[in-house]
């Protein structure tokens, strides 16, 4: 049976604490300690997180000054009141000890949070034609705060590294900068899977984020030794994929890691979404790479 302690809760176990492990307009699957380890809840109409932030080890479901309401998403811990008769209800979003978030391009000045709670955050990125140091620096100035997690670059599809395609790979290091830790790995081969091994530890939390294609949910296959989530095909023309992740899924691996799928992040600036926004009316020059 599902016990929360192994999705990662790590505060004092007590009855209605779950985690989301998936999300559906405003249906939430739930995992929990009571009523068989599973629960699809609604969430209540008005939500509030009691503490802004918490330590991974000192998660406190109680006590604290309310801040903003706040929506529950994948990775979530929630409080939860079970209903025999109706929907059960999430009544409270626990305190995040981690979150990774951009400024959401469609609503100027609010933050799109992209993955919460987890203990190291893999920005992944191809070794192929869609390679960008650009696009890796963005991100790693987006995880400056992102709490008390370790990031890492994870350099994907080793085996297609061709020097000729990869442009500015030899910058790399400058761009991280001690910021994160470059691994390289190939789901396809096999290849530098083992250097892992540190992140990817029972009840403990990897989120994978970057672009559509870089094979984030091809690597989640490969670690549960199974397909459990779909994959699909880049576009050979632009090395780019097709956005085929559109939910956050939090999986629990055979080896009891957890692993939080995320769908590709549309890149920033790019003219297609320029295109989009400038027919919006709206200027994107704030959200250009550099
Ligand atoms: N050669 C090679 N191809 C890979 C590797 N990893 C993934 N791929 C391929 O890359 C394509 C895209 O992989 P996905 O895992 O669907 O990518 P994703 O990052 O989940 O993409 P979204 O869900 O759209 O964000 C698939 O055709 C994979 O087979 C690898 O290590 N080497
Ligand atoms: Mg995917």
């Amino acid at each position: 049976m599902t016990r929360i302690e192994q999705f990662g809760w790590r505060g004092e176990v007590e009855s209605g604490i779950a985690r989301v492990v998936s999300a559906h307009g405003d249906y939430y699957h739930l995992v929990c300690n009571e009523t068989g380890g599973e629960i699809i809840a609604r969430k209540k109409k008005s939500l509030f997180t009691r503490m802004k932030s918490a330590s991974p080890d000192n998660m406190r479901p109680t006590k604290g000054v309310a801040t903003s309401p706040i929506k529950p998403m994948t990775g979530d811990f929630v409080r939860f009141r079970y209903n025999t008769q109706g929907d059960s209800l999430i009544t409270e979003v626990l305190p995040r000890y981690s979150s990774f978030e951009r400024r959401d391009p469609a609503a100027r000045r609010t933050a799109q949070v992209l993955a919460v709670n987890f203990d190291a955050l893999f920005i992944m990125t191809s070794l192929n034609e869609d390679f960008s140091l650009a696009r890796i620096s963005r991100f790693l100035s987006l995880a400056e705060d992102i709490g008390e997690a370790e990031c890492v670059v994870l350099l994907t599809k080793a085996d297609l590294l061709d020097e000729g395609k990869v442009k500015g790979l030899e910058g790399l290091e400058e761009t991280v900068a001690g910021r994160a830790r470059i691994l390289r790995i190939s789901s396809l081969t096999g290849e530098g899977l083992e250097t892992l091994a540190p992140y990817v530890q029972p009840c403990r939390t990897v989120a994978f984020v970057g672009s559509s294609g870089v094979g984030k949910s091809t690597l989640l296959n490969v670690l549960a030794g199974e397909d459990i989530v779909a994959t699909q095909e880049i576009q050979e023309w632009s090395g780019k994929g097709r956005h085929t992740t559109t939910s956050r899924e939090l999986v629990r691996l055979p080896s009891g890691a957890l692993v939080l799928d995320t769908p590709g992040i549309r890149e920033i600036g790019r003219l297609d979404e320029d295109e989009e926004f400038l027919a919006k009316g709206v200027s994107t020059h704030r959200w250009r790479l550099k």
